[in-house]
């Protein structure tokens, strides 16, 4: 049983995260994702428009997830590894090279991003859409 893991906030989910989550559970049987806990994405500089709970709900419903923990600091990810005793560890390529001191405990993966789509555009787009039409 290989086990698989990756982080994210997964707010406003999209095609982008279910791309992210559908290949990196093609890296073994097991896929954990740590979502990132409000208080966390405060500490991220995000405000997430979903709680965890809404997100932790969205994320339990997705075919390719099998169990979605919580992430609450920047240092919880070796303890994570070895806790869930994980052989993989993946994430967007806009994250390359920041993880790789994980390569001591499991294997690194980044995967390329999904172009085109991103939380952030869509609050934009929404917004602007709300101004246009009044
Ligand atoms: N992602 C992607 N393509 C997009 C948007 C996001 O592949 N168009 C990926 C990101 O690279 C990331 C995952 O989807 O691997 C979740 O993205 P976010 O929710 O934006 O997560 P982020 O804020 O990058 O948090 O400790 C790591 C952090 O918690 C990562």
């Amino acid at each position: 049983m290989r086990r698989v893991i990756t982080y994210g906030t997964f707010d406003l989910l999209h095609t982008g995260h279910i791309n992210l989550l559908r290949r990196a559970k093609e890296f073994g049987d097991y896929l954990i994702v740590a979502i990132s806990a409000d208080e966390f994405n405060a500490i991220k500089g995000k405000e997430a428009y979903y709680t965890f709970e809404q997100r932790k709900a969205i994320l339990e419903a997705i075919r390719y997830v099998d169990e979605v923990i919580p992430e609450r600091t920047w240092e919880q990810k070796v303890e994570d590894v070895q806790k869930h005793e994980v052989d993989v560890f993946v994430m967007g390529d806009d994250w390359v090279g920041k993880f790789d001191f994980l390569k001591d405990h499991c294997d690194v993966v980044y995967l390329p991003r999904t172009v085109g789509i991103s939380t952030t555009k869509i609050k934009t787009d929404l917004n602007l859409s709300k101004a246009n039409n009044g």
